[in-house]
């Protein structure tokens, strides 16, 4: 009997297991998206994680390596063997490790697996800092001031493109990114030597020493767009979310939407990333992320997984980020379009860190107590239980503190109760500095830029 497309060309975008190569709160998140679906779980662990809470709650757990990260969540051939193993049929990154490596995606693609997330090509494209700035302004993508090439090696032709964007620009490395290989000129004078800098340490990191050169935006918000794509050309925006409220390029407090962004000044914004996202056939879930300043929108890079702040886009859209992300690597048509979009209310995530919350050192031990807020409006994405070791392998992130509420006014004071009711001992936590934080004037009006909360950092410590 002949097969139909369903059968053959899409039976390669069916599964019914999945492994989880993530850990801690996603690797929750994404097992209870993959149990509401039908699907089954293979959840995997370092040594240091064997007493996960979700290894039990599984259909499979496999430890894949010792503690170090390098050795078990990033190790590609024993997640691929433990994919065979468990008879997977596909493998869920998560955010961070493996989530944004091309070569990975490749190889999951060619063991015969679905890598649920973009394309190899895609995560390329974006990886590569340069050619993700060419193929958003060829989309019509606003883009900062600079040109969509690589820096030349002649002295006189880069002094020229420096006084065309006019000073004070910036230097990028192509293969950086997340604030890692950058640098700031002020002037003119300092132009030669910041280059030369940027590029040995970007020859170093990212084995590539490819440069690129910007204007630099002072004082801008960090503010980003959630997009969800199909492999059938449908494309939507889940509107935006700022994620300012920033330390050492960590985030620490995201809220949706972003306050005082007209809908008229967002709408041709979120427009364009669709258009985008249809002229790259992008697949998957995505975050394009702008800097805004003065009232207008720069792209700077985009996401190409899953995010630590998805939720605040779940909550005021109403939409299941991880349910349709695995929908559509199924090969499923979206199941909803722009005009079913709504966002409705607002609201902020607070990131709980094991660390100190006046030094910000990481804090490993064992949760003596835990009690954590409940209510309408309030949601906790966390893997951590009293008598849960926090192992200083990986990522302090331990919880993840939503709520939703009609205003921003109130999604705050939401805040506020909700961190109240919020108890972690045996370790410290960064939850005295968030109470701290919901307590500041000029956040609660959304005056707050990429440096308020180091500036806000500076003065607490100064008092
Ligand atoms: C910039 C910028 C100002 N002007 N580009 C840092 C992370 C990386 N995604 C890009 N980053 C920046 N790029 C231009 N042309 C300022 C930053 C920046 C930043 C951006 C977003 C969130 C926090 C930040 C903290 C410091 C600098």
């Amino acid at each position: 009997m002949p097969e139909t497309s369903e059968h053959s060309a899409a039976a390669g975008h069916r599964f019914d297991t999945v492994v989880i190569a993530n850990r801690g709160e996603i690797a929750v998140r994404i097992q209870r998206a993959c149990r509401e679906l039908g699907l089954k779980t293979v959840a995997i662990c370092s040594e240091a994680d064997r007493e996960a809470p979700y290894g039990s709650t599984a259909d499979s757990f496999l430890c894949i390596g010792p503690s170090s990260a390098a050795k078990s969540y990033l190790n590609q051939d024993a997640i691929l063997l433990a994919a065979r193993l468990a008879g997977a049929g596909a493998i869920h990154p998560g955010y961070g490790f493996l989530s944004e490596n091309a070569a990975f995606a490749d190889a999951v693609e060619k063991a015969g697996l679905i890598f649920i997330g973009p394309t190899a090509s895609s995560i390329a494209i974006m990886g590569d800092k340069i050619s993700a700035k060419r193929a958003m302004m060829a989309a019509g993508v606003p883009c900062v001031p600079g040109p969509d090439t690589a820096l030349p090696d002649d002295p006189a032709t880069i002094e020229r493109i420096a006084l065309e964007i006019g000073y004070p620009v910036i230097i990028k490395a192509a293969g950086g990114g997340g604030g890692r290989g950058m640098r700031v000129v002020p002037k003119a004078d300092l132009l030669h030597e910041a280059i030369a800098l940027t590029r040995e340490e970007a020859r170093k990191a990212f084995g590539s020493p490819s440069l690129y050169m910007e204007k630099f935006l002072e004082h801008p918000r960090h503010i980003e767009i959630q997009v969800i794509c199909d492999d059938h050309g449908n494309a939507v925006w889940l509107g935006h979310r700022d994620c300012s409220m920033q330390r050492r390029h960590q985030k620490v407090v995201e809220e949706a939407p972003a306050a005082g962004i007209a809908p008229d000044i967002i709408q041709p914004v979120g427009l364009a990333c669709v258009q985008a996202c249809l002229q790259i056939g992008y697949r998957g879930v995505g975050t394009f992320e702008f800097l805004y300043e003065d009232g207008a929108f720069y792209f700077i890079e985009m996401n190409t997984r899953l995010q630590v702040e998805h939720p605040v886009t779940e909550m005021t859209s109403g939409v299941d980020i991880v349910r349709a992300q695995i929908g559509v690597a199924q090969g499923h048509v979206l199941d909803l379009t722009q005009g079913d979009v709504t966002c409705e209310g607002h609201s902020f995530e607070c990131r709980i860190n094991a660390e100190d919350s006046d030094s910000f050192l990481p804090s490993a031990g064992v949760v003596t107590h835990l009690a954590l807020p409940a209510g309408p409006g309030i949601r906790v994405d966390t893997h951590i239980h009293a008598g849960y070791k926090v192992s200083p392998y990986y990522d302090s992130l331990i919880a993840k503190l939503i709520v939703h509420a009609p205003t921003r006014a109130e999604a705050m004071a939401r805040m506020r109760e909700a961190l109240a009711g919020t108890e972690v001992e045996g370790i410290s936590t960064n939850i005295p500095f968030l109470r701290a934080l919901f307590e500041d004037g000029p956040f609660a009006q959304g005056e707050t830029d990429i440096h308020y909360l180091e500036q806000w950092l500076k003065l607490r410590r100064a008092a």
